[in-house]
């Protein structure tokens, strides 16, 4: 086994689309378990700091003003590989590539409002998730 855990949000068009509950419906059905969870209001500079990567590239200003254009629900989920099989469930970034079945496959139609924001290694998770939350905020077995 490699327990892992991974940063997941549900991004704010994600949240007014109501699709919250899905999202959190194909990982408990996938088994991993919930570790911590919040509703939130992203600040722009806690934004440039979880995006800092993209810094200087032309989608950045406006992959900024949505994340922080609504409230999104930030989660930790921990289970067996789980940060390259939810980056595989979530599709690939732009919508156009991604295959049916994932959930930016069935439910994005736009290369900034994704709907889903998921750690890309467990280096990014190990950075992404004290961004988010404090140690009492995760709760382990
Ligand atoms: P990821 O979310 O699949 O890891 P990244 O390349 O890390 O994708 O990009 C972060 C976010 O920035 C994407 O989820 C998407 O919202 C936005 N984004 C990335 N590349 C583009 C682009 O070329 N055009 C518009 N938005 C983009
Ligand atoms: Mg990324």
């Amino acid at each position: 086994m490699n327990m892992q855990r991974t940063l997941l949000f549900v991004k704010p068009d994600g949240v007014r689309r109501k699709l919250v509950g899905e999202i959190i419906s194909r990982c408990e059905r996938k088994g991993w378990r919930l570790v911590g969870m919040k509703m939130m209001q992203v600040t722009r500079e806690h934004a440039e700091r979880h995006y800092a990567e993209h810094k200087g590239k032309g989608f950045f200003e406006g992959l900024i003003e949505y994340v922080t254009g609504g409230p999104i629900v930030a989660m930790v989920w921990e289970g067996n590989d789980i940060i390259p099989i939810l980056r595989m469930m979530m599709g690939a970034t732009n919508p156009v590539n991604a295959q049916p079945g994932t959930i930016r496959g069935d439910f994005a139609n736009d290369f900034t409002q994704n709907i889903v924001h998921g750690s890309d290694s467990p280096e990014s998770a190990a950075r992404e998730i004290p961004l988010f939350f404090a140690d009492e905020e995760l709760h382990g077995d």
